[in-house]
């Protein structure tokens, strides 16, 4: 990738399980391979079920699953692809590890808070995990029994709720605008 002109770059979706990560992520690459800009998301369905399928949820587990991921979007965006990674990385350190990876390779990385109060989420329960959390058939559930530690200083917060996956969308989209990558 070091011959390229234009680079890729990673996109880092954070946030609770259910706030939209993935919905978002799917949005957006739509958008833009629509517009001619290759792009590809990574989440937990299509890591988790192959490279990472070793892997559970404990903490141990988690910061390896986000490793091996920023390593995976590292190769993706130096090959030029925008590539969309949707995991709740609920660790501050972990999501720093990944952003170092990105920053290690002269890599644009972009930390995107994804937030959506936990209430909404367990609302939401699109795949009834959170009423599983509750009940104590899922232990180290993330927000229920184990932490999410909210992002300090990401590249940007969208907040979901009162706004359509298309309006939280672009607000990812005038990012990357913004900082030239597209
Ligand atoms: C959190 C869990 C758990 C536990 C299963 N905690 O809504 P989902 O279903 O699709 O998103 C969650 C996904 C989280 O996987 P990640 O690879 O994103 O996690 S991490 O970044 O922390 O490594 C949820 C489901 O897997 N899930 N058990 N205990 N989410």
């Amino acid at each position: 990738g070091h011959l390229r002109g234009f680079r890729g770059c990673t996109v880092w979706f954070t946030g609770l399980s259910g706030a939209g990560k993935t919905s978002i992520a799917f949005e957006l690459e739509a958008y833009l391979v629509s517009h001619g800009i290759p792009a590809y998301g990574l989440d937990g369905d299509n890591m988790r079920t192959g490279l990472n399928k070793d892997l559970g949820f404990s903490k141990r587990d988690r910061e390896e699953n986000i490793r091996r991921v920023a390593e995976l979007a590292k190769l993706f965006a130096d090959a030029g692809q925008v590539c969309l990674c949707s995991f709740v990385s609920p660790f501050a350190e972990d999501r720093e590890v990944a952003r170092r990876i990105h920053r290690d390779n002269d890599l644009p990385f972009f930390e995107v808070f994804i937030d959506t109060p936990l209430d909404v989420c367990e609302q939401r329960d699109t795949k009834g995990l959170y009423q599983k959390a509750r009940l104590g058939v899922i232990k180290g559930f993330t927000g229920i029994d184990q932490p999410y530690e909210i992002p300090e200083h990401p590249e940007l917060v969208v907040k979901t709720i009162n706004f359509t996956v298309e309006e939280s969308t672009m607000q990812v989209v005038e990012m990357l605008q913004e900082n030239g990558i597209i």
